[in-house]
């Protein structure tokens, strides 16, 4: 056991000294087993479940088939375990169609109400319908033998779907949902299964579409949902604005993007803490065989500005750019500051300026001369393209004097060949491009100014 552990830790000493790169978060996407769409989250006691719609439409299908949800279960944020088909549309004796997004919510007698938008038999489309357990992961039946929302509920949304339910600290318990730009919002009965008083439209959701998630951070009530304006998204296609409020009705101050657009054309939102860490769980299409109604749900980190606003979500599962092999590369360098990050190189973010450390930033403050970056893969990669993003904290670390693409011949590093200019402009990605390699390593060499340190926020590698 002690030799174990006295193995790990010099593994652990051995990936500082070589300034080591953790990988990208794994979670993303949850599972490739089937496609997943419409998560909703929640965490109960130390794990963190995923409730999510079961995309199973054809190749090629231009039309949503859902039957069913699914729940995922997951201890570190980073691996998923599908628990399998927990309800379904036949749990609905009143319904007949479109398993779509939906949420659960621990009541205050300790039961789980799953709050699900479905096509009911009747007149109109989309009801909601909510059913119950007693555990987290059901069995979950029919709450109500009836739905709770309906075309017929006066003031009800023009689309009554994707419901996000929210219990305050003084215990109210809250349904937001809607679609079609028909945000609604009520009380619900302490029964779970009722709305208490009427039906209003809340204020100040700029843009709202569909997908409402509502939370709770430091007195601060947010609301984050898909908008598809022209000012976030290319048409047909929706970001996740969101909206905060000093009252859990509202009115709201819409306070901007928390998440561009994804590879599908819809988006969904699930914001929640977890071990202290906050998330941003949503879908896309970027899994093998994906597309807009064959969606997988994916789970980056989120963080929060001092002020309460939240970051852009940087989508290392999406990807914001298709074809960056660095996503599945090993950063290594040849040094790194202590206070500065390598992985910060890697992790997809595009940043807004050459000071831009939201994301941190790699720099190798006090060395002067010649350093390097490096990315490794496990198996060779056609690589014919790199870009660089400068970091420069008008201190220490400045632009570089140079640099040059290098990259590993099997036995060597060698410039590659037929590279054209290494570009040291700031506040852009500066592309080198040159006739395709293939190769396991390629490695950025960085040349400082006199008297200065050299830094990088992005580098990115195409085929
Ligand atoms: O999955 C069906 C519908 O697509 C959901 O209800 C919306 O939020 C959108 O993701």
């Amino acid at each position: 056991m002690r030799r174990r552990r006295a193995a790990a830790l010099a593994a652990a000493l051995l990936l500082l000294l070589l300034g080591t790169a953790p990988p990208a978060l794994a979670g993303a996407p949850i599972t490739t087993a089937i496609y997943t769409a419409d998560p909703a989250a929640l965490v109960v006691g130390d794990t963190l479940y995923l409730y999510t719609g079961h995309d199973e439409a054809p190749t090629g299908g231009t039309n949503f088939v859902m039957r069913d949800w699914h729940v995922f279960t997951s201890s570190d944020a980073a691996t998923f375990t599908d628990q399998g088909a927990k309800l379904a549309i036949s749990n609905f004796s009143w319904a007949g169609a479109d398993a779509w997004a939906g949420e659960v919510e621990r009541g205050a007698d300790g039961k789980y109400y799953w709050y699900v938008p479905v096509n009911g038999n009747g007149a109109g489309w989309m009801d909601i319908g909510v059913a119950v357990g007693d555990t987290p992961l059901g069995p979950f039946r029919d709450a109500k033998g009836g739905p709770l929302v309906s075309d017929s509920t006066p003031n009800s949304s023009p689309l009554n779907i994707d419901p996000t339910v929210f219990t305050d600290d003084d215990g109210q318990v809250y349904m937001y949902w809607g679609s079609y730009y028909g945000l609604r919002a009520a009380r619900l009965t302490s029964t779970m299964t009722s709305l208490n008083g009427s039906v209003i439209t809340p204020s100040g959701v700029t843009n709202f579409w569909e997908a409402p998630w509502m939370f709770k951070r430091n007195g601060v009530y947010y609301l984050a949902y898909a908008a598809n304006d022209s000012a976030c998204s290319a048409p047909g296609y929706a970001c996740i604005r969101y909206a905060t409020a000093s009252n859990p009705l509202g009115p709201w101050t819409h306070r901007g993007v928390v998440l561009d657009q994804v590879t599908s054309t819809t988006n969904h939102p699930a914001i929640i803490e977890f071990k202290g860490q906050w998330y941003m769980v949503y879908h896309n299409a970027s899994s093998p065989g994906g597309g807009d109604f064959r969606r997988s749900v994916t789970i980056d980190k989120l963080y929060f500005n001092a002020d309460g606003t939240m970051q852009k979500v940087v989508q290392t599962g999406g990807p914001v750019t298709p074809g960056n092999l660095a996503a599945s590369a090993t950063a290594s360098t040849s040094y790194v500051s202590p206070w500065e990050t390598l992985a910060a190189i890697n992790d997809g973010y595009t940043p807004a300026n050459s000071a831009d450390r939201g994301h941190g930033a790699y720099g190798n403050w006090n060395h002067q001369g010649t350093e390097w970056i490096e990315y490794r893969w496990p198996t060779a990669q056609t690589v014919s393209r790199s870009e660089v993003y400068w970091f420069d904290d008008d201190q220490g670390i400045d632009l570089p004097a140079s640099c040059r693409v290098q990259y590993w011949t099997g036995s060597a590093y060698a410039d590659v060949p037929g590279q054209s200019g290494c570009g040291v402009a700031a506040n852009t990605f500066n592309a080198t491009a040159f006739p395709s390699i293939s190769t396991t390593r390629l490695r950025l060499n960085i040349t400082s100014r006199t008297g200065y340190s050299t830094g990088v926020l992005e580098w990115r590698a195409f085929s």
